[in-house]
């Protein structure tokens, strides 16, 4: 599959590469790494990576202007269906190509290449690069770490496996560089941020079954000084907590006019419930956005059901083992 990638990538002389809306480093980085990829292999093509932007994100790299293209080949990266796509319209294309780590939702070009079990889209992009004649240097390779790191969330999810460990110690070898210097970049952050996650923290409410969710209003944003995606950025900071099995962060968001929530599970699979309600994401971190707090309280409950369910199959189980 990696050789009919390369091939259609070695067709076309005008490609244009995308990945999905509330960028994150892994959309951004697998994005702007394998257009330099393209570029250094093939000087003479004209490639550009498309979205919108945010000024957190900067020093991944910087993004193209949109422009008016021909004859052109569409990538999509970390992107599962056609609505979460930022910035174009698939029918402008000649031929559309989809490299994606989500479970699969829709078809979106002739050639997709979807693992799963990848950690993110720049192990993907890492193992594609390496697998064929596109090249590699140090700020590309500093850029997918950057992604896969931040995906994998530091290495603590179980989408890592020997492939992804494989993979870095390879591009380490290959393009030295210092792991330190990149999580400076990406781990720094003000104290306001710190003390707004001891805000979280302090005013969590857990359910029985334990399902810990909280909602940010605008007035809290303000109070602690910080933007409203804050909340869901510092969401997989509350993962091994013992009382909570699922956890929610319910921000509202007033410049964009809706309430986004951030989902996490360290058991209960939740990205159906966020389906449900038009959002997606994998089974242990999902996202929806909505326009009231209403509806986020009946998703909170519908996540307090599937984890209520979870924790029955779990005893269910144990009594089995028992017998
Ligand atoms: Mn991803």
């Amino acid at each position: 599959m990696f050789k009919k990638i390369f091939r259609e990538i070695k067709k076309y002389n005008t490609i244009v590469i995308v990945r999905h809306i509330g960028v994150d480093p892994d959309a951004l980085a697998s994005q702007i790494a394998l257009r330099d990829s393209i570029k250094l292999t093939f000087p003479e093509k004209k490639v550009l990576a498309i979205g919108t932007g945010t000024s957190k994100f900067t020093f991944i790299g910087k993004l193209d202007k949109v422009e008016e293209v021909s004859n052109a080949l569409l990538i999509i990266l970390d992107t599962p269906d056609k609505k979460r796509i930022d910035g174009v319209s698939l029918d402008h294309f000649d031929q559309v190509i989809k490299i994606d780590h989500h479970p699969f939702i829709e078809t979106l070009g002739k050639i997709e290449y979807i693992d799963e079990n990848a950690s993110s889209t720049c192990e993907i992009i890492m193992d594609f690069i390496l697998q064929t004649k596109l090249l590699c240097d140090v700020e590309i390779a500093k850029k997918l770490f950057v992604g896969l790191v931040s995906d994998s969330n530091r290495f603590l999810f179980d989408s890592c496996t020997s492939k992804t460990f494989t993979l870095v110690s390879k591009y380490l070898d290959l393009f030295p560089f210092s792991i330190n210097e990149i999580y400076q970049k990406l781990y720094l952050r003000p104290l306001s941020e710190v003390r707004f996650e001891g805000y979280i923290a302090q005013n969590m409410i857990v359910t029985e079954n334990g399902v810990g969710y909280i909602k940010i209003t605008d007035d809290i944003i303000n109070k602690y000084k910080v933007d409203s995606a804050a909340a869901g950025n510092m969401i997989n900071n509350f993962n091994f907590i013992s009382e909570i099995l699922v956890w929610v962060t319910i921000t509202e968001d007033v410049k964009n006019e809706n309430i986004r929530i951030s989902i996490r599970s360290r058991g209960p699979e939740i990205n159906k419930v966020a389906e449900k309600f038009h959002g997606g994401g994998h089974r242990f971190a999902s996202g929806v956005k909505t326009t009231t707090f209403e509806e986020a309280e009946i998703i909170v409950h519908e996540l307090d059901m599937v984890t209520q369910k979870y924790i029955q199959s779990l005893q269910e189980k144990e009594n089995m083992h028992g017998c």
